[in-house]
Protein backbone atom coordinates (compact mmCIF):
# COMPACT_ATOMS: atom_id res chain seq x y z
CA UNK A 1 0.00 0.00 0.00
CA UNK A 2 2.14 2.35 -0.96
CA UNK A 3 3.56 4.80 -3.70
CA UNK A 4 1.82 3.88 -6.89
CA UNK A 5 -1.32 4.46 -5.62
CA UNK A 6 -1.20 8.81 -4.65
CA UNK A 7 2.18 9.32 -5.46
CA UNK A 8 2.50 13.05 -4.34
CA UNK A 9 -0.67 13.25 -2.38
CA UNK A 10 -0.02 16.43 -0.16
CA UNK A 11 -1.84 17.93 2.78
CA UNK A 12 -1.69 21.42 3.51
CA UNK A 13 0.35 22.98 6.28
CA UNK A 14 -0.35 26.70 6.04
CA UNK A 15 1.57 29.10 8.42
CA UNK A 16 -1.24 31.04 9.54
CA UNK A 17 0.61 33.07 12.43
CA UNK A 18 3.29 34.04 13.97
CA UNK A 19 4.79 33.57 17.76
CA UNK A 20 4.78 37.54 19.14
CA UNK A 21 9.14 36.89 19.78
CA UNK A 22 9.00 36.14 15.79
CA UNK A 23 6.12 38.25 15.09
CA UNK A 24 8.47 41.21 16.50
CA UNK A 25 11.76 40.55 13.58
CA UNK A 26 8.99 39.53 11.03
CA UNK A 27 7.32 42.38 8.50
CA UNK A 28 3.88 41.03 6.87
CA UNK A 29 3.00 37.59 7.83
CA UNK A 30 5.00 34.79 5.75
CA UNK A 31 2.75 32.29 4.39
CA UNK A 32 4.07 29.02 3.60
CA UNK A 33 2.66 26.23 2.32
CA UNK A 34 4.69 22.99 3.15
CA UNK A 35 3.50 19.01 2.36
CA UNK A 36 3.38 16.03 4.30
CA UNK A 37 5.10 13.84 2.12
CA UNK A 38 4.23 10.14 1.32
CA UNK A 39 6.74 7.68 1.34
CA UNK A 40 9.84 7.04 0.66
CA UNK A 41 9.55 10.83 -0.01
CA UNK A 42 10.77 13.53 2.81
CA UNK A 43 9.43 16.85 3.47
CA UNK A 44 11.79 19.42 2.02
CA UNK A 45 14.18 20.93 4.74
CA UNK A 46 12.62 24.18 6.65
CA UNK A 47 14.42 26.96 5.75
CA UNK A 48 12.40 29.44 7.94
CA UNK A 49 14.78 30.30 10.80
CA UNK A 50 12.18 31.22 13.45
CA UNK A 51 9.48 29.60 15.18
CA UNK A 52 5.80 29.41 13.92
CA UNK A 53 2.42 28.72 14.37
CA UNK A 54 1.78 25.69 11.72
CA UNK A 55 -1.26 23.97 10.97
CA UNK A 56 -1.35 20.58 10.34
CA UNK A 57 -4.34 18.73 8.12
CA UNK A 58 -4.20 15.04 8.57
CA UNK A 59 -7.24 12.57 7.42
CA UNK A 60 -7.56 9.15 8.96
CA UNK A 61 -9.21 7.01 6.17
CA UNK A 62 -10.07 3.46 6.05
CA UNK A 63 -9.45 1.79 2.51
CA UNK A 64 -8.19 -1.05 1.17
CA UNK A 65 -5.28 -1.46 -0.87
CA UNK A 66 -2.56 -4.08 -1.69
CA UNK A 67 -0.21 -5.75 0.03
CA UNK A 68 1.70 -7.67 -2.33
CA UNK A 69 0.61 -8.44 -5.50
CA UNK A 70 -2.77 -10.11 -5.88
CA UNK A 71 -3.49 -9.66 -2.02
CA UNK A 72 -5.27 -7.16 -0.84
CA UNK A 73 -6.05 -5.91 2.94
CA UNK A 74 -8.23 -3.48 4.86
CA UNK A 75 -5.49 -0.61 5.68
CA UNK A 76 -6.54 1.97 8.40
CA UNK A 77 -4.38 4.82 7.58
CA UNK A 78 -3.45 8.45 7.92
CA UNK A 79 -3.94 10.35 4.85
CA UNK A 80 -4.47 7.55 2.67
CA UNK A 81 -1.19 5.56 2.65
CA UNK A 82 1.19 3.59 4.85
CA UNK A 83 2.92 4.77 6.35
CA UNK A 84 1.00 7.92 6.80
CA UNK A 85 2.49 11.28 5.88
CA UNK A 86 5.78 12.22 7.09
CA UNK A 87 5.73 15.70 9.32
CA UNK A 88 8.98 18.06 9.22
CA UNK A 89 8.52 20.61 11.65
CA UNK A 90 11.38 22.72 13.43
CA UNK A 91 11.99 23.18 16.89
CA UNK A 92 9.70 25.58 19.04
CA UNK A 93 7.03 25.83 16.30
CA UNK A 94 3.59 25.98 17.74
CA UNK A 95 1.86 23.10 15.72
CA UNK A 96 -2.17 23.03 15.51
CA UNK A 97 -2.93 19.61 14.93
CA UNK A 98 -6.25 19.05 12.82
CA UNK A 99 -7.05 15.26 12.74
CA UNK A 100 -10.29 14.75 10.88
CA UNK A 101 -11.54 11.23 10.83
CA UNK A 102 -13.40 10.82 6.67
CA UNK A 103 -16.97 10.33 7.34
CA UNK A 104 -16.79 7.04 5.26
CA UNK A 105 -14.77 5.39 7.71
CA UNK A 106 -16.29 2.62 10.14
CA UNK A 107 -13.80 3.38 13.47
CA UNK A 108 -13.19 6.47 15.65
CA UNK A 109 -9.40 7.43 15.51
CA UNK A 110 -6.75 9.48 17.29
CA UNK A 111 -3.24 10.14 17.27
CA UNK A 112 -0.15 9.23 19.43
CA UNK A 113 2.50 11.85 18.55
CA UNK A 114 6.01 10.99 20.37
CA UNK A 115 6.95 14.78 19.86
CA UNK A 116 4.20 15.43 21.94
CA UNK A 117 4.77 16.18 25.51
CA UNK A 118 1.28 16.12 27.43
CA UNK A 119 -1.21 13.14 28.57
CA UNK A 120 -1.27 10.74 25.64
CA UNK A 121 0.57 12.19 23.09
CA UNK A 122 -2.78 14.00 21.90
CA UNK A 123 -4.44 11.29 22.19
CA UNK A 124 -6.95 11.99 24.31
CA UNK A 125 -7.38 15.42 22.94
CA UNK A 126 -7.41 14.05 19.22
CA UNK A 127 -10.00 11.09 19.40
CA UNK A 128 -12.61 11.46 16.56
CA UNK A 129 -15.55 9.57 15.28
CA UNK A 130 -16.20 8.96 11.57
CA UNK A 131 -17.15 12.57 9.91
CA UNK A 132 -15.23 14.49 12.62
CA UNK A 133 -12.48 16.60 13.34
CA UNK A 134 -10.72 17.14 16.69
CA UNK A 135 -8.34 19.88 17.12
CA UNK A 136 -5.32 20.12 19.26
CA UNK A 137 -1.88 22.22 19.85
CA UNK A 138 0.97 21.44 20.96
CA UNK A 139 4.67 22.68 21.03
CA UNK A 140 7.40 20.86 19.02
CA UNK A 141 9.65 21.25 21.77
CA UNK A 142 12.36 19.09 21.46
CA UNK A 143 13.99 18.46 18.21
CA UNK A 144 14.18 14.54 16.64
CA UNK A 145 12.81 11.76 14.99
CA UNK A 146 9.14 10.36 16.17
CA UNK A 147 6.59 7.85 15.84
CA UNK A 148 3.36 9.05 15.16
CA UNK A 149 0.66 6.10 15.67
CA UNK A 150 -3.38 5.91 16.30
CA UNK A 151 -4.30 4.99 20.11
CA UNK A 152 -7.62 4.10 20.09
CA UNK A 153 -8.49 1.06 21.44
CA UNK A 154 -7.97 -2.01 20.23
CA UNK A 155 -4.76 0.15 19.90
CA UNK A 156 -2.64 -2.86 18.47
CA UNK A 157 -5.21 -3.32 15.80
CA UNK A 158 -5.24 0.54 14.30
CA UNK A 159 -1.16 -0.12 14.79
CA UNK A 160 -1.11 -3.53 12.72
CA UNK A 161 -3.31 -1.90 10.21
CA UNK A 162 -1.28 1.02 9.04
CA UNK A 163 -1.92 3.61 11.07
CA UNK A 164 1.31 5.21 12.23
CA UNK A 165 4.06 7.85 10.27
CA UNK A 166 6.76 10.16 11.27
CA UNK A 167 7.51 13.23 12.00
CA UNK A 168 10.71 15.27 12.22
CA UNK A 169 11.44 18.20 14.43
CA UNK A 170 14.58 19.95 12.98
CA UNK A 171 16.95 21.34 15.69
CA UNK A 172 17.00 25.26 14.92
CA UNK A 173 20.43 25.22 12.56
CA UNK A 174 18.40 22.38 10.62
CA UNK A 175 20.60 18.71 9.54
CA UNK A 176 23.74 18.99 8.12
CA UNK A 177 23.00 18.81 4.27
CA UNK A 178 22.95 15.80 2.32
CA UNK A 179 21.77 14.83 -1.46
CA UNK A 180 18.94 12.70 -0.68
CA UNK A 181 16.29 11.53 1.66
CA UNK A 182 14.01 8.42 2.42
CA UNK A 183 11.40 7.90 4.53
CA UNK A 184 11.10 4.14 5.48
CA UNK A 185 8.89 2.74 7.81
CA UNK A 186 8.55 -1.60 9.03
CA UNK A 187 5.31 -2.41 10.05
CA UNK A 188 3.59 -6.21 11.02
CA UNK A 189 0.76 -7.47 8.94
CA UNK A 190 -1.07 -10.48 10.73
CA UNK A 191 -3.79 -11.88 8.34
CA UNK A 192 -6.21 -14.52 8.35
CA UNK A 193 -3.98 -17.08 5.91
CA UNK A 194 -0.08 -17.69 4.64
CA UNK A 195 2.01 -15.28 3.13
CA UNK A 196 1.51 -14.85 -0.63
CA UNK A 197 -1.90 -16.42 -0.95
CA UNK A 198 -3.84 -14.04 -3.12
CA UNK A 199 -7.31 -12.50 -2.25
CA UNK A 200 -8.77 -10.21 0.22
CA UNK A 201 -7.27 -11.10 3.65
CA UNK A 202 -8.06 -9.60 7.05
CA UNK A 203 -6.55 -8.84 10.80
CA UNK A 204 -5.91 -11.73 12.81
CA UNK A 205 -6.23 -10.62 16.18
CA UNK A 206 -4.74 -14.20 17.30
CA UNK A 207 -1.52 -14.40 15.28
CA UNK A 208 -0.81 -11.08 16.54
CA UNK A 209 -1.58 -11.87 19.72
CA UNK A 210 1.02 -14.76 19.37
CA UNK A 211 3.42 -11.89 17.69
CA UNK A 212 3.71 -14.58 14.37
CA UNK A 213 2.86 -11.97 11.62
CA UNK A 214 2.58 -13.62 8.33
CA UNK A 215 3.78 -10.66 6.75
CA UNK A 216 6.77 -7.77 7.83
CA UNK A 217 7.39 -5.11 5.19
CA UNK A 218 8.38 -1.21 4.06
CA UNK A 219 6.42 1.13 3.44
CA UNK A 220 3.23 -0.98 3.84
CA UNK A 221 3.87 -3.28 0.82
CA UNK A 222 5.60 -6.22 -0.05
CA UNK A 223 7.72 -4.83 -2.52
CA UNK A 224 7.18 -1.09 -2.02
CA UNK A 225 11.27 -0.34 -2.48
CA UNK A 226 11.88 -3.22 -4.92
CA UNK A 227 11.91 -2.76 -9.24
CA UNK A 228 10.79 0.60 -10.14
CA UNK A 229 10.22 1.09 -6.46
CA UNK A 230 14.06 0.83 -5.10
CA UNK A 231 15.44 3.90 -3.84
CA UNK A 232 18.15 5.53 -6.02
CA UNK A 233 21.48 7.29 -5.58
CA UNK A 234 24.63 8.36 -7.34
CA UNK A 235 28.14 7.37 -6.76
CA UNK A 236 29.67 10.07 -4.66
CA UNK A 237 26.38 11.55 -2.83
CA UNK A 238 25.02 11.67 0.94
CA UNK A 239 22.22 10.08 1.73
CA UNK A 240 19.99 10.26 4.85
CA UNK A 241 17.27 7.45 5.63
CA UNK A 242 15.04 8.22 7.96
CA UNK A 243 13.44 4.57 9.56
CA UNK A 244 11.03 4.34 11.81
CA UNK A 245 9.45 0.72 13.69
CA UNK A 246 5.73 0.67 13.90
CA UNK A 247 6.07 -2.90 14.99
CA UNK A 248 3.47 -3.17 16.58
CA UNK A 249 5.43 -6.61 17.80
CA UNK A 250 9.01 -6.89 16.39
CA UNK A 251 11.82 -4.65 16.95
CA UNK A 252 13.82 -4.68 13.77
CA UNK A 253 17.28 -4.60 13.29
CA UNK A 254 18.17 -2.80 9.81
CA UNK A 255 20.54 -3.72 7.77
CA UNK A 256 21.83 -2.14 4.28
CA UNK A 257 24.23 -4.87 2.74
CA UNK A 258 27.13 -3.36 1.30
CA UNK A 259 27.53 -0.26 3.38
CA UNK A 260 28.43 1.18 6.81
CA UNK A 261 26.26 3.49 8.14
CA UNK A 262 28.77 6.94 8.74
CA UNK A 263 26.27 8.72 11.01
CA UNK A 264 23.80 7.26 13.16
CA UNK A 265 21.20 8.79 15.61
CA UNK A 266 20.04 6.50 17.38
CA UNK A 267 16.26 6.64 18.17
CA UNK A 268 16.33 9.69 16.14
CA UNK A 269 17.79 11.66 19.08
CA UNK A 270 20.76 14.24 19.25
CA UNK A 271 23.98 12.36 19.72
CA UNK A 272 25.25 10.70 16.18
CA UNK A 273 27.14 7.16 16.80
CA UNK A 274 29.97 6.63 13.90
CA UNK A 275 30.28 3.17 11.70
CA UNK A 276 27.46 1.00 12.70
CA UNK A 277 26.22 -1.68 10.18
CA UNK A 278 23.23 -3.56 11.78
CA UNK A 279 20.37 -0.26 13.70
CA UNK A 280 18.18 -1.89 16.33
CA UNK A 281 14.88 0.37 16.04
CA UNK A 282 12.40 -1.03 18.64
CA UNK A 283 8.49 -0.76 17.85
CA UNK A 284 7.62 2.87 18.21
CA UNK A 285 11.18 4.18 17.56
CA UNK A 286 12.99 5.63 15.05
CA UNK A 287 16.81 6.10 13.58
CA UNK A 288 18.42 8.54 11.68
CA UNK A 289 21.02 7.11 9.54
CA UNK A 290 23.61 9.10 7.06
CA UNK A 291 26.07 7.21 4.70
CA UNK A 292 27.95 8.03 1.54
CA UNK A 293 27.89 5.81 -1.46
CA UNK A 294 30.76 5.14 -2.83
CA UNK A 295 30.68 2.02 -5.25
CA UNK A 296 28.12 1.46 -7.95
CA UNK A 297 25.45 -1.31 -8.13
CA UNK A 298 22.31 -2.81 -6.04
CA UNK A 299 22.20 -2.39 -2.24
CA UNK A 300 19.22 -4.53 -0.24
CA UNK A 301 18.12 -3.25 2.79
CA UNK A 302 16.89 -6.12 5.12
CA UNK A 303 15.46 -6.80 8.86
CA UNK A 304 18.45 -8.67 9.47
CA UNK A 305 16.15 -11.10 11.71
CA UNK A 306 16.84 -12.30 8.58
CA UNK A 307 13.34 -14.77 7.83
CA UNK A 308 11.37 -11.67 7.74
CA UNK A 309 13.57 -10.43 5.17
CA UNK A 310 13.39 -13.70 2.31
CA UNK A 311 10.09 -15.02 3.29
CA UNK A 312 8.22 -12.55 5.04
CA UNK A 313 8.59 -9.04 2.60
CA UNK A 314 11.27 -7.06 4.84
CA UNK A 315 13.37 -6.48 1.50
CA UNK A 316 14.43 -3.26 -0.27
CA UNK A 317 16.89 -1.93 -2.71
CA UNK A 318 18.95 1.29 -3.14
CA UNK A 319 20.19 1.55 -6.33
CA UNK A 320 23.26 3.21 -6.98
CA UNK A 321 24.70 4.77 -10.40
CA UNK A 322 28.19 6.35 -11.53
CA UNK A 323 31.16 5.48 -12.27
CA UNK A 324 33.02 2.40 -11.25
CA UNK A 325 35.44 2.87 -8.08
CA UNK A 326 37.82 -0.03 -7.66
CA UNK A 327 40.16 1.66 -4.89
CA UNK A 328 37.45 0.51 -2.22
CA UNK A 329 35.94 -2.47 -4.04
CA UNK A 330 37.31 -3.92 -7.28
CA UNK A 331 34.58 -7.14 -7.88
CA UNK A 332 31.80 -7.43 -10.46
CA UNK A 333 29.15 -4.93 -9.47
CA UNK A 334 26.05 -6.72 -8.90
CA UNK A 335 22.74 -5.43 -10.72
CA UNK A 336 20.58 -8.44 -9.08
CA UNK A 337 18.65 -7.64 -6.54
CA UNK A 338 17.39 -10.34 -3.72
CA UNK A 339 14.09 -11.83 -4.39
CA UNK A 340 10.89 -13.04 -2.01
CA UNK A 341 11.57 -16.34 -0.84
CA UNK A 342 7.91 -16.52 0.40
CA UNK A 343 6.80 -19.01 3.30
CA UNK A 344 6.21 -22.52 0.97
CA UNK A 345 8.73 -24.26 1.69
CA UNK A 346 7.78 -27.22 3.99
CA UNK A 347 9.19 -30.59 4.40
CA UNK A 348 5.31 -32.73 4.42
CA UNK A 349 2.93 -31.72 2.32
CA UNK A 350 -0.29 -30.93 3.36
CA UNK A 351 -3.89 -32.28 1.99
CA UNK A 352 -5.56 -30.76 -1.03
CA UNK A 353 -7.24 -27.01 -0.76
CA UNK A 354 -10.09 -26.76 -3.17
CA UNK A 355 -10.80 -23.61 -5.05
CA UNK A 356 -13.81 -24.23 -6.44
CA UNK A 357 -14.62 -22.21 -9.70
CA UNK A 358 -13.23 -23.32 -13.23
CA UNK A 359 -11.05 -20.98 -14.69
CA UNK A 360 -9.87 -20.09 -18.02
CA UNK A 361 -6.55 -21.01 -19.37
CA UNK A 362 -5.76 -17.32 -19.38
CA UNK A 363 -6.40 -17.10 -15.97
CA UNK A 364 -4.62 -20.63 -14.96
CA UNK A 365 -1.34 -19.24 -16.51
CA UNK A 366 -1.63 -15.77 -14.82
CA UNK A 367 -2.11 -17.53 -11.46
CA UNK A 368 0.30 -19.73 -12.18
CA UNK A 369 3.05 -17.01 -12.74
CA UNK A 370 2.20 -15.41 -10.03
CA UNK A 371 2.57 -18.89 -7.87
CA UNK A 372 5.95 -18.87 -10.05
CA UNK A 373 7.27 -15.68 -9.08
CA UNK A 374 6.39 -16.32 -5.44
CA UNK A 375 8.02 -20.00 -4.98
CA UNK A 376 10.20 -21.24 -7.77
CA UNK A 377 11.69 -17.67 -8.73
CA UNK A 378 13.88 -18.23 -5.68
CA UNK A 379 15.59 -21.12 -7.21
CA UNK A 380 14.78 -21.56 -10.98
CA UNK A 381 15.22 -18.10 -11.71
CA UNK A 382 13.24 -15.24 -13.71
CA UNK A 383 13.13 -16.94 -16.83
CA UNK A 384 13.79 -20.68 -15.82
CA UNK A 385 17.56 -20.89 -16.83
CA UNK A 386 18.24 -21.97 -13.18
CA UNK A 387 21.57 -21.39 -11.58
CA UNK A 388 24.77 -23.49 -13.23
CA UNK A 389 25.67 -26.26 -10.67
CA UNK A 390 23.45 -25.24 -8.25
CA UNK A 391 19.44 -25.21 -9.57
CA UNK A 392 18.66 -27.12 -12.93
CA UNK A 393 17.13 -25.13 -15.42
CA UNK A 394 13.17 -25.45 -16.11
CA UNK A 395 13.72 -23.67 -19.84
CA UNK A 396 14.14 -26.26 -22.41
CA UNK A 397 13.96 -28.63 -19.59
CA UNK A 398 14.27 -32.21 -21.48
CA UNK A 399 13.85 -33.89 -18.05
CA UNK A 400 10.81 -31.83 -17.13
CA UNK A 401 9.19 -31.85 -21.14
CA UNK A 402 9.72 -35.95 -21.38
CA UNK A 403 7.13 -36.43 -18.38
CA UNK A 404 5.10 -33.44 -17.27
CA UNK A 405 3.62 -35.60 -15.03
CA UNK A 406 6.72 -36.58 -12.68
CA UNK A 407 6.93 -33.09 -12.11
CA UNK A 408 4.19 -32.91 -9.87
CA UNK A 409 5.56 -35.42 -7.55
CA UNK A 410 8.46 -33.45 -7.33
CA UNK A 411 6.80 -30.07 -6.37
CA UNK A 412 4.52 -32.13 -4.03
CA UNK A 413 7.35 -34.16 -2.66
CA UNK A 414 10.95 -32.66 -3.63
CA UNK A 415 13.34 -34.18 -5.24
CA UNK A 416 16.92 -35.43 -4.09
CA UNK A 417 19.62 -37.21 -6.07
CA UNK A 418 20.94 -37.24 -9.03
CA UNK A 419 19.18 -35.65 -11.91
CA UNK A 420 20.16 -34.96 -15.58
CA UNK A 421 18.74 -31.90 -17.02
CA UNK A 422 19.77 -31.05 -21.14
CA UNK A 423 23.33 -33.20 -20.09
CA UNK A 424 24.33 -31.73 -17.26
CA UNK A 425 23.81 -33.48 -13.87
CA UNK A 426 22.74 -31.86 -10.95
CA UNK A 427 22.53 -33.39 -7.43
CA UNK A 428 20.79 -30.79 -4.81
CA UNK A 429 17.82 -30.69 -3.09
CA UNK A 430 14.87 -29.19 -4.06
CA UNK A 431 12.12 -29.39 -0.74
CA UNK A 432 8.64 -29.92 -0.83
CA UNK A 433 7.05 -27.11 -1.43
CA UNK A 434 3.34 -26.33 0.66
CA UNK A 435 1.30 -25.74 -2.46
CA UNK A 436 -2.38 -26.57 -3.23
CA UNK A 437 -3.55 -29.15 -5.83
CA UNK A 438 -4.49 -26.22 -8.02
CA UNK A 439 -1.63 -24.28 -7.86
CA UNK A 440 0.60 -26.98 -8.72
CA UNK A 441 -1.72 -27.50 -11.74
CA UNK A 442 -1.50 -23.41 -12.55
CA UNK A 443 2.45 -23.06 -12.48
CA UNK A 444 3.65 -26.05 -14.13
CA UNK A 445 1.16 -25.47 -16.91
CA UNK A 446 2.86 -21.90 -16.47
CA UNK A 447 6.34 -23.61 -16.75
CA UNK A 448 5.34 -25.41 -19.37
CA UNK A 449 3.96 -22.95 -22.10
CA UNK A 450 7.08 -21.07 -21.38
CA UNK A 451 10.94 -20.57 -22.18
CA UNK A 452 10.23 -22.81 -25.06
CA UNK A 453 9.12 -25.61 -23.38
CA UNK A 454 6.09 -28.10 -24.55
CA UNK A 455 3.38 -26.43 -23.55
CA UNK A 456 1.72 -29.41 -21.50
CA UNK A 457 -0.92 -28.97 -19.34
CA UNK A 458 -1.26 -30.24 -16.12
CA UNK A 459 -4.58 -30.80 -14.61
CA UNK A 460 -6.10 -30.55 -10.74
CA UNK A 461 -7.21 -33.96 -11.44
CA UNK A 462 -3.56 -34.95 -12.38
CA UNK A 463 -2.34 -33.31 -9.35
CA UNK A 464 -4.64 -34.76 -7.06
CA UNK A 465 -4.77 -38.16 -8.44
CA UNK A 466 -0.36 -37.81 -7.37
CA UNK A 467 -0.99 -36.70 -3.93
CA UNK A 468 -3.71 -39.77 -3.26
CA UNK A 469 -1.94 -42.16 -5.04
CA UNK A 470 2.12 -41.36 -5.24
CA UNK A 471 2.97 -44.85 -6.07
CA UNK A 472 0.76 -45.03 -8.97
CA UNK A 473 4.16 -43.33 -10.78
CA UNK A 474 6.79 -45.23 -10.18
CA UNK A 475 8.98 -41.88 -10.56
CA UNK A 476 7.40 -40.16 -7.51
CA UNK A 477 8.52 -41.02 -4.33
CA UNK A 478 6.43 -42.73 -1.61
CA UNK A 479 5.37 -40.01 1.22
CA UNK A 480 7.17 -40.72 4.32
C1 LIG B 1 14.67 -23.99 -2.80
C2 LIG B 1 15.00 -24.12 -4.20
C3 LIG B 1 13.92 -24.64 -5.16
C4 LIG B 1 12.63 -24.19 -5.28
C5 LIG B 1 11.92 -23.11 -4.45
C6 LIG B 1 12.06 -24.94 -6.36
N1 LIG B 1 12.97 -25.82 -6.86
FE1 LIG B 1 12.66 -27.12 -8.39
N2 LIG B 1 14.52 -27.90 -8.10
C7 LIG B 1 15.44 -27.43 -7.18
C8 LIG B 1 16.59 -28.28 -7.21
C9 LIG B 1 17.84 -28.11 -6.35
C10 LIG B 1 16.34 -29.27 -8.16
C11 LIG B 1 17.25 -30.45 -8.50
C12 LIG B 1 17.11 -31.50 -7.41
C13 LIG B 1 18.10 -32.66 -7.55
O1 LIG B 1 19.24 -32.40 -7.89
O2 LIG B 1 17.69 -33.79 -7.30
C14 LIG B 1 15.03 -28.98 -8.71
C15 LIG B 1 14.43 -29.71 -9.72
C16 LIG B 1 13.23 -29.39 -10.32
C17 LIG B 1 12.67 -30.07 -11.45
C18 LIG B 1 13.28 -31.22 -12.22
C19 LIG B 1 14.51 -30.80 -12.94
C20 LIG B 1 14.26 -29.92 -14.14
O3 LIG B 1 15.00 -28.93 -14.29
O4 LIG B 1 13.34 -30.17 -14.92
C21 LIG B 1 11.47 -29.47 -11.73
C22 LIG B 1 10.51 -29.81 -12.83
C23 LIG B 1 11.29 -28.42 -10.75
N3 LIG B 1 12.37 -28.40 -9.92
C24 LIG B 1 10.20 -27.60 -10.71
C25 LIG B 1 10.01 -26.63 -9.72
C26 LIG B 1 8.83 -25.82 -9.63
C27 LIG B 1 7.66 -25.85 -10.61
C28 LIG B 1 8.97 -25.05 -8.54
C29 LIG B 1 7.98 -24.05 -7.96
C30 LIG B 1 6.64 -24.54 -7.73
C31 LIG B 1 10.25 -25.37 -7.95
N4 LIG B 1 10.84 -26.33 -8.71
C32 LIG B 1 10.76 -24.75 -6.82
C33 LIG B 1 15.28 -26.36 -6.34
C34 LIG B 1 14.10 -25.67 -6.15
CU1 LIG C 1 -7.15 4.34 14.50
Amino acid sequence: MCCSMRPTAVLLIALIGMTPAASAQAGPVPVDTAVLAFAPRVPLPITRRRPARVVVLLEAEERVGNLDAGIEYPFWTFGGQVPGGFLRVRQGDLVEFHLRNHPANRMPHNIDLHAVTGPGGGAASSLAPPGREAVFEFQAAAPGLYVYHCATAPVGMHVANGMYGLMLVEPPGGLRPVNREFYVMQGEFYTDSVFGEPGLRRFSMEKALAERPDYVVFNGEVGALVGPGALTARVGETVRLFFGNAGPNLAASVHLTGEVFDRVFPDGGQTPTVGLQTLSVPPGGAVIAEFAVEVPGTYTLVDHAIFRAFNKGAVGNLRVEGPANPKIYAGRVSEEVYLIEGGVIQTMPTPADSAARALTLTERLDRGRRVYGRTCIACHQANGQGVPGTFPPLAGSDFLNDNPRRAIGIVLNGLTGPVVVKGTTYNAVMPALRLGDDDIAYVLTYVLSQWGNSGAVVSREEVRHARLCPWCDASVPMPR
